[in-house]
């Protein structure tokens, strides 16, 4: 298996289109990835030490060995991600050798762009490459998804999936179990603006027991909701889906204890809007995209509670600005807002954005480097062997 195979991989991020925080539930989401990535070179190495250095001085060097149970660096640590693609990977091939590696990244951090998952993708793909293995694709997005959870965040399977598997000009509609990814070309005339709120949404930190309690409870409400309506409590919420019409299944739910009845009623209504958003975008229907953007922020706001302050203020500003409609992405608290707009706003959706959200924080010059136009891009890859 050892090789002396030497390149750079570059994994990019990923906005979310919408259906958000149900990827977990088992249930569709609506992705693609984006122009920015990160990048590793690497080097093979004929020991199992892996060596891991940063472009960025922030980030401190860390080393670690592919054994059967790979300890953690302290919690927050960014090499975590690291040791998440080395224990995934090792447990499938036991032998593997070390690289040297060295990171470089143009994503902005625990801004909900899934720069994590970047790291975690690109790291995988530069063990394998570096010793000569190969894996099916679908296989290796529900190895990593499976393998992030290492840092100890219960994170569903979106994100591992769209940055290996996307096609560039498109956004994916991504089933699970079985996993598969269905690509809709992005219209040639939209501009999905991405924007970061200034909040850092830092999931290996005080975000991740949050997003964890959104795991539980609306797994709950799953459990609570089919014991309701004399199924299984093992049903699924794909299962449920299919059991009852939208109708009966949201006034069931109704009758959940409070908290219950609005986390369950976000997971139905955003499930309904990534069927709704996917025929929107293959009709080119801009208005209609809009309208459901709003709907899922106003959902996650008020029905799921992951939205912030910040977050809600750059929604409404992108709206003012001439923005379709527009909604957090990622998992929320903190992090970035996305905003549809025909192409010939964007720019001015931008400048208002710098003029009426980052000049009065003292971020003047932000629009670039904290909000964008995306673009659609292709999945991971060696670019350069
Ligand atoms: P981000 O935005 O990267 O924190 C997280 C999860 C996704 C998904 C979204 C919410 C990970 C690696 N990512 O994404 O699976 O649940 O939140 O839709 O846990």
């Amino acid at each position: 298996m050892a090789s002396t195979q030497m390149g750079v991989v570059r994994a990019p991020g990923r906005v979310n289109l919408i259906g958000e925080h149900i990827d977990y539930c088992g249930l569709p989401v609506f992705p693609m990835a984006i122009q920015r990535s990160v990048r590793i070179a690497f080097d093979a190495r004929a020991d199992r030490e892996v060596q891991l250095g940063n472009r960025d001085p922030g980030f401190a060097a860390s080393t670690f060995t592919l054994t059967q149970q790979i300890p953690p660096a302290r919690a927050g640590d960014w090499g975590n991600y690291a040791r998440a693609a080395g224990q995934a990977l090792i447990q499938r091939f036991p032998s593997l050798r070390g690289i040297d590696a060295l990171v470089e990244s143009d994503l902005p951090i625990a801004a909900g762009l899934s720069s994590s998952s970047a790291l975690v993708v690109a790291m995988a793909l530069a063990i394998l490459h570096a010793n000569g293995v190969t894996m099916a694709p679908l296989e290796l997005m529900d190895l990593l998804a499976r393998g992030e959870r290492y840092v100890g965040t219960a994170g569903g399977g979106m994100d591992q999936s769209i940055i290996l598997g996307a096609q560039a000009g498109c956004a994916s509609r991504i089933e699970f179990h079985p996993l598969r990814l269905t690509p809709t070309p992005v219209p040639a005339g939209w501009r999905f603006i991405v924007a970061w709120s200034l909040v850092h949404a830092e999931k290996s930190g005080a975000v991740q027991q949050v997003y964890n309690e959104r795991t539980r409870s609306s797994d709950e409400a799953r459990r609570l909701l089919a014991r309701r309506l004399g199924l299984p409590e093992s049903t699924t919420y794909p299962a449920l889906l299919e059991a009852g019409s939208v109708e009966e299944l949201l006034e069931a739910g109704s009758t959940l204890a409070g908290q219950f009845a609005r986390r369950f009623r976000h997971v139905v209504t955003e499930a309904m809007r990534v069927g709704q958003a996917e025929a929107a975008m293959a009709a080119a229907d801009l208005a209609a995209f809009g309208r459901l953007l709003d709907a899922s922020h106003a959902s996650l706001r008020d029905d799921y509670e992951v939205s912030h302050p910040e977050l809600d203020q750059l929604v409404e500003l992108a709206r003012e600005a001439g923005a379709a409609g527009a909604r957090l992405t990622g998992a929320g608290f903190g992090g970035s807002i996305v905003a549809l707009c025909p192409a010939g706003r964007a720019a001015e959706v931008l400048a208002e954005l710098e003029a009426r959200f980052y000049a009065p924080r003292g971020a003047a010059g932000a629009a670039g480097r904290y909000a964008f136009s995306a673009e659609p891009s292709g999945g991971a890859e060696v670019i350069r062997a």
